[in-house]
């Protein structure tokens, strides 16, 4: 994976970040993946005291293997766009980090509104900040797996949330990737034996 700084990042609301974290997690290209608070004025956000804002995916990614329109074609796949958002918590937004991903997120928007006929609600905002969300929250689905969430935790201790490993593993045992690409991914990685068969089962 390339280091941080040769890698770019994006920020989507979802819905509930626990799938989003999951279904970006499993893409070839992602580097990392975290979930968290973003979108809104409160300035200490937590879970039980969001103010106004949203629940969001900030997904870091390799720009050889994936481009940021790639990421957006999955957003618009992950929530219904067409739709006013229900509670703020959990709207879809595309929280754009600078002009570019701005024009590039517009351009998507419109083409998507052109193609289906209909208006788009998913509002395109600047990102202010993130706050990253409780431990608990993070590559939830990979977390709450029997045995291998713990070992897993366990095996990466602080570094669990900016684990690549944890964010592809996250995905896959949330059902996401092709068997191929989670075959190719199993040989290459070094799991403690007991997460390897836990997951050798689940795949
Ligand atoms: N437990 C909630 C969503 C949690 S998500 C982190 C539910 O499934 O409705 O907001």
């Amino acid at each position: 994976a390339p280091p941080p700084g040769e890698t770019r990042t994006a920020t989507f609301g979802l819905g509930c970040f626990w799938g989003p974290d999951a279904r970006f997690g499993a893409m070839e290209g992602v580097v990392r993946t975290r979930v968290g608070y973003a979108g809104g004025t409160e300035p200490a956000p937590s879970y039980y005291s969001l103010g106004d804002h949203t629940e969001v995916v900030q997904v870091e990614y390799d720009p050889d293997v994936l481009d940021y329109p790639d990421l957006l074609d999955v957003c618009w796949r992950s929530h219904d766009p067409f739709s006013a958002a229900r509670k703020r918590q959990y709207r879809g937004v595309i929280l754009v980090h600078d002009d570019d991903q701005r024009a590039a997120a517009e351009r998507s928007r419109d083409e998507l509104a052109d193609r289906t006929g209909k208006s788009v609600r998913t509002p395109i905002e600047p990102l202010e900040a993130f706050f990253l969300a409780e431990e608990t929250h993070q590559k939830y689905e990979l977390r709450s797996t029997p045995i291998l969430g713990d070992e897993l935790v366990e095996q990466y201790g602080d570094g669990f949330v900016d684990s690549t490993v944890a964010a592809r593993l996250n995905g896959f045992v949330a059902g996401h990737g092709e068997q191929a690409q989670r075959d190719a991914f199993l040989a290459s990685v070094d799991l403690p034996p007991a997460a390897l068969s836990e997951l050798e089962r689940r795949l």
